[in-house]
């Protein structure tokens, strides 16, 4: 029987979508001007049981951030500080590691860390962090540093990307984190973090992580000035890199959220939908067909749409997430952390099998669905 039915509009792409075959450009938008949610939901769906069956994926982890001064000025952040106002801080390694200590449980399986970008900490004081968080937490993976910030610390202190990445790797980083990739298209990412390195770096530098080992994941900050050609020439860029690399495991949309940032202000921009959401985990889940995971970011989207979201091509709900500060200091109104039975339950509940595992897919346990 076909996936949808012969008369719907999208009937030539679902019959790709059966058949396995890439989708073009063109395919993917038509699928984001499509309103016909539910056939994108079920051909998202199909693939992703393809590949996952009933799993749905959760980590025990825990945010740390090293500072929250940052050099640069993107119009959508709504977390970064100058240096001087009361707020604003700087954490040595030495800090972050008594922290951590007092915050993390047994079952901790997963340290993200990402921070602003601060001109005197060079690469020893991330390589130090890491060590010191691995001497005292070996069981825990460190997925840190997003590629942007591994292109401040190299300018930093002098040396390549490649060079960095070899540093912190030995110093016992395990995966990097999929921020800094907004919009990769240059006509929006010079408007909304025209400091960053740019979409084509950004790859390299995953690329290179992957020829190093690292798993990396990556995100599309979207819901902001961007087209509709823009988020799937960002989602095509990802999976021509992933056929040159293969090291990306996870995809992660992000809802751009427009409290207390200047792109929301000056531009008067609205919280996305849960339509549009939903609609965009789904095409990203169709675009990245050699990408494993899709991750809905229960955090930004609320827990609630993210189990929606297990029907629309979604087999990773990210996880407890003690700690967040980013989407809460743009207005998120999520709570701080979930428990591991409330993601269980959230994941049971939508006729799937929790699987909680580590930030490499490691299983830790199984749960019955
Ligand atoms: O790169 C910043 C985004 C990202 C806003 O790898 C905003 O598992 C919305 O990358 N509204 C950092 N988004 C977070 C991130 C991430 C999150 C969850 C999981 C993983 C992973 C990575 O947050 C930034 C930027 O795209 N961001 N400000 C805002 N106002």
């Amino acid at each position: 029987m076909a996936l949808i039915h012969s008369t719907s509009s999208l009937a030539d792409i679902a019959e790709k979508v059966e058949a396995g075959e890439r989708l073009t450009f063109e395919d993917g938008l038509r699928l984001y001007q499509s309103n016909d949610i539910l056939a994108i939901g079920k051909l998202a769906d199909t693939v992703n049981r393809r590949m996952n069956h009933e799993i749905v994926y959760f980590v025990q982890n825990h945010r740390i951030t090293p500072t929250n001064i940052c050099a640069f000025h993107c119009n959508f952040c709504s977390f970064r500080r100058n240096g001087n106002e009361p707020d604003a801080f700087v954490r040595t390694p030495e800090e972050i590691v008594a922290h951590v200590q007092k915050q993390h449980s047994e079952r901790t399986r997963e340290f993200h860390i990402v921070g602003g970008l601060v001109p005197n900490l060079d690469v020893e004081y991330y390589a130090e962090m890491i060590r010191q968080l691995k001497a005292q937490s070996p069981n825990v993976h460190i997925k840190a540093f997003t590629a942007v910030e591994i292109d401040y610390m190299a300018q930093l202190s002098q040396l390549s990307w490649r060079e960095t990445l070899q540093i912190l790797r030995d110093a016992g980083l395990d995966a990097l984190p999929g921020g800094g990739a907004e919009i990769f298209h240059p006509d929006v990412r010079r408007k909304i973090c025209p400091e960053k390195v740019d979409g084509a770096g950004w790859l390299e530098i995953h690329g290179i992580a992957h020829e190093l080992g690292l798993r990396t994941n990556a995100t599309m900050l979207y819901g902001h000035i961007e087209k509709l050609e823009h988020r799937v020439d960002h989602l095509l860029r990802l999976r021509e890199q992933q056929d040159r690399t293969g090291g990306f495991v996870t995809y992660i949309p992000l809802a751009f959220h427009p409290e207390n940032n200047n792109l929301g202000r000056v531009r008067h921009l609205d919280w996305t939908t849960g339509f549009e959401d939903l609609r965009n985990l789904a095409v990203g889940r169709l675009l990245l067909d050699n990408f494993k995971h899709v991750k809905a970011y229960w955090i930004s989207m609320t827990p609630r749409l993210a189990q929606v979201a297990l029907s629309f091509g979604v087999s990773d709900v990210d996880g407890t997430v003690i700690e967040e500060d980013i989407y809460h200091a743009a207005g998120a109104k999520t709570e701080q952390g979930l428990s591991r039975s409330e993601l269980v339950h959230l994941i049971q509940a939508a006729g799937r099998q929790p699987i909680e595992r580590d930030a490499l897919y490691n299983h830790i346990e199984v749960y019955s669905n």
